[in-house]
């Protein structure tokens, strides 16, 4: 096996035996092997010139699959083996259907059984690609896609497509087939990936506050009740929303774990009155942390941490793209219903949480909060009360070298505010960090795709402030990344022309010398330091 689409991928450079996530070779392979069969049917949709509007299963099954292949989604040799089966029979279908000529093996190739999906693996991975640079930015623009994928996933479960989207998916994993494309070529597919990374959060932003209504400023709960309980984690909202409607009237509470959390901040969850709060930090705790929960624990999406087999695992459910070998696994029904009555009968039979921690966090500052408060924004920053903002958006993950960023916001100065979205939070949302006039100096966005927040509140002052370019505005962007969906978010800044980014807490390892050098010069794209150095550069 060879993957490097984490930050936490083996020395920086590559996991080779077992990933450090816990995906074994089996699964590594399968998932390289489910992508490539995504490359053949984009090659089929963009070499036929197949109207996509006319082809919503592969549509849909290309950004299940992408999903799937997300870091800490799915470790189920079985499923991710049958989506392989999915492809190729939609494969075969649009063949059939739109001859082409002159198809890549990726379009063409057969395979009936695992072992041949094993064998066929071992040379179509990542390394396949030889020239280490072709290699860097087709896996950068891969993994943008990834990211992409799940946004427009969730998108899709609220009922909301954008046919444009689904074209440059089926053109970027086409692209990364092609021998042809120049290096320049290869780097302005990575621009136009993030120019389709902002559609894709703007679509599900559009998704998100057309159903649940416009995120707004909220105390959520982080200690316990005591009536037995479901722990949702992972980011899709109508699988929440399905949870408690089911769990109205059986004395089951619905508490948020990970990246669930800004579920809260939405008018249309507050209804419910067994949504009690959330519990735990951020993923790589979990753990730690599902022993002490006692109840079952929904996955609607990633993070998950392989359980132990006589522990935790009993507890677990996954649902939608997520997987993980014997635990319980709840498909929709062909309306997008799902049955989560299993999950509810075992609540009930098990002991309420167990407090971990008590008191509580704010949050709900997505764009329209953040605008509802413009006036006040703007006076303190004018007024010097708030000298600059630092994004802080991203991912959590469990390096030790992580600490920086707690320690990063409990020495910036006073008179700072961070914007963050995503579980990059949870290094610093419990900290006594005070407020500015009333403003929280934490403001979250939401989940990593309400980065899309952060972004369109930076356009927004840079109107107020009738700024030409949105990088003279007071803010920088300290960003933390871990899986794909960073990688999208980023991509996203640099195509809103966001400059010098600070991305940690290492750089990807996919990235080759030469792609990090384009990067660096082009974008002014850097790492982190010291918390001293980095604030007083910062500051400055
Ligand atoms: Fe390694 Fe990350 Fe790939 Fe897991 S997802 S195998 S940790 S690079
Ligand atoms: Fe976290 Fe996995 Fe990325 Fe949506 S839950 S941000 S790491």
């Amino acid at each position: 096996m060879f993957c490097y689409q984490c930050q936490e991928t083996a020395k920086n450079t590559g996991c080779t035996v077992k990933g450090v996530c816990g995906k074994n070779e089996v699964v590594a392979k399968l998932q390289d092997l489910l992508i490539y069969s995504c490359k053949g049917i984009a090659e089929i949709v963009v070499k036929g010139k197949v109207d996509v509007t006319a082809i919503s299963d592969a549509n849909h099954e290309v950004l299940n699959s992408l999903f799937i292949t997300i870091t800490n989604a799915n470790f189920d040799e079985d499923a991710i083996e049958a989506q392989i089966k999915k492809m190729m029979n939609i494969r075969n279908g649009l063949k059939n259907q739109n001859p082409a000529v002159d198809l890549h093996d990726a379009a063409t190739f057969t395979v009936s059984d695992r072992d041949g999906m094993l064998e066929k693996a071992a040379s179509i991975g990542v390394l396949s690609t030889e020239n280490e640079d072709v290699r860097s930015l087709r896996e950068l623009v891969i993994y943008g896609l990834k990211g992409m994928a799940a946004y427009t996933h969730h998108a899709l479960n609220i009922g909301k497509e954008n046919d444009d989207i689904y074209s440059f998916i089926y053109e970027g994993l086409a692209s990364t087939l092609n021998d042809g494309l120049s290096v320049d070529e290869l780097v302005a597919l990575v621009l136009k990936t993030g120019e389709y990374g902002v559609a894709a959060m703007a679509l599900l932003d559009e998704a998100n506050t057309s159903k649940y209504g416009n995120p707004e400023i909220t105390q959520v709960d982080i200690g316990v009740r005591n009536n037995p309980a479901i722990l949702i984690s992972g980011h899709d909202l109508t699988d929440l929303e399905q949870l408690l409607e089911q769990t109205q009237g059986t004395g089951v509470d619905v508490y948020t774990h990970s990246e669930m959390l800004p579920a809260h901040y939405y008018p249309f969850f507050k209804k419910y009155d067994n949504f009690v709060g959330n519990y735990g930090g951020s993923w790589w705790r979990q753990l730690d942390e599902f022993g002490p929960f006692n109840g079952p624990i929904l996955f609607t999406t990633n993070c998950i941490v392989p359980p132990r087999k006589d522990d935790i695992r009993d507890r677990i459910f996954t649902t939608g793209s997520a997987g993980f070998p014997g635990c319980g696994h709840i498909e929709a029904d062909e309306n997008g219903k799902k049955d989560f009555s299993a999950i509810i009968d075992m609540a009930k039979q098990l002991p309420a949480p167990t407090e971990i921690e008590t008191g509580s966090i704010v949050g709900g500052f997505a764009h329209n909060q953040v605008f509802a408060l413009a006036d006040k924004v703007v006076d303190a920053v004018k007024s010097g009360d708030i000298k600059k903002f630092f994004v802080m958006a991203g991912c959590d993950g469990r390096m030790r070298s992580r600490e920086y960023y707690t320690e990063f916001a409990e020495k910036l100065p006073k008179d700072t505010v961070i914007l963050t979205a995503g579980c990059a939070k949870y290094r610093y949302n419990k900290l006594p960090l005070g407020d500015i006039g009333g403003i929280p100096r934490v403001l979250d966005a939401g989940q990593c795709n309400d980065s899309y927040s952060l972004a369109v509140i930076a356009l927004k002052l840079k109107e107020i402030f009738e700024l030409e370019d949105v990088n003279e505005l007071p803010i920088a962007y300290n960003i933390a990344w871990y899986e794909q969906k960073a990688v999208i978010v980023l991509l996203a800044l640099l195509y809103l022309g966001v400059k010098n980014i600070h991305l940690g807490p290492t750089l990807p390892g996919f990235l080759s010398p030469n792609v990090a050098k384009v990067l660096v010069e082009t974008f002014g794209i850097a790492g982190i330091g010291t918390v001293e150095d980095d604030i007083e550069l910062f500051m400055a």
